[in-house]
């Protein structure tokens, strides 16, 4: 159809998500932009030595032994495959606070401190205590985004949560028993449908979904080298392999949720 005389034509699509009026945007937006492209990146294509700690079937666990100021900060990087469920509905599990006690066994209490939007929110959670360290809380925004796939157009889109350790002027740092924590963290989910044989319809056993979960934690505080990187050569299998089965679990007698 052609333009009438005077029409308005927008110059910019219209906004995706109200969060983007919010004074943590811009650093939410390149925070995300960096770290999807970093999840992205192949455990080879990185040249910074990933190496493999830990494997269980389809998932593989690669860390790389870091300190600043004499802190184990460690990156992790983990890839798992899992039959059945979408990339979507494992964001979506990951993101929404009603079922995080359900899954995240090192945590003590969780708030949700702010409801940005719909797709952004901010958590205070404290954590487990590890003997001889003191206790650890994390606050952090959340954010839950669709995006496009540019391999395959017509194939699902792809899911990411970002969290990102952020300040709120009613709950600083290291003000009663916790050490505050610094995350930042990204999980990255890919759907693979297997087209069912002509004639029969879609179901779980069609799909299936690459995950890819990379993780800093700065430990804010003293804690000796050797029990940290215990903690999390444990803490880190554990985590995905409960996480996954649970949303495996959840989904498994209700409608694809692509
Ligand atoms: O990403 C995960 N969960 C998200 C939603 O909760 C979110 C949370 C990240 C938590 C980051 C770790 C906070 C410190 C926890 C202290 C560990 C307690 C262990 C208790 C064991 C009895 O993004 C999944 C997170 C999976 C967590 C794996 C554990 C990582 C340990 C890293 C070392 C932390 C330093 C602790 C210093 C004493």
């Amino acid at each position: 159809e052609r333009l009438k005389t005077g029409q308005v034509v927008p110059i910019t699509p219209p906004p995706t998500s109200p969060a983007i009026q919010h004074r943590l945007w811009p650093e939410i937006e390149k925070t995300v932009q960096i770290q999807v492209s970093m999840a992205k990146m192949g455990i080879g294509e990185c040249g910074s030595g990933w190496q493999l700690f830990a494997e269980d079937g389809e998932m593989k666990m690669y860390r790389r032994e870091e300190e600043v100021d004499g802190m184990v900060v460690d990156p992790l990087k983990a890839v798992h495959i899992v039959k059945g469920i979408t990339g979507h509905e494992v964001c979506h599990h990951f993101f929404n606070p009603q079922y995080r006690y359900d899954w995240e066994t090192t945590l003590e209490h969780m708030t949700v401190l702010e409801t940005i939007s719909e797709d952004t929110l901010v958590f205070l959670q404290t954590h487990k205590r590890i003997w001889p360290a003191s206790q650890r809380d994390g606050l952090f925004w959340s954010h839950i985004r669709k995006l496009p796939n540019e391999k395959d157009r017509d194939g699902p889109d792809i899911w990411t949560v970002v969290n990102n350790s952020t300040d709120h002027p009613d709950y600083p740092p290291n003000n009663g028993k916790c050490v505050r924590v610094f995350l930042t963290v990204c999980l990255l989910c890919q759907t693979t449908v297997d087209p069912p044989k002509e004639g029969t319809s879609l179901t779980r056993d069609n799909l299936s979904c690459k995950i890819t979960y990379c993780s800093v934690v700065n430990p804010g505080g003293w804690a000796p080298a050797s029990v940290l990187r215990a903690v999390y050569k444990r803490e880190y299998p554990k985590f995905l392999k409960r996480f996954t089965a649970y949303v495996k679990n959840q989904t498994k007698n209700k409608p694809i949720m692509f």
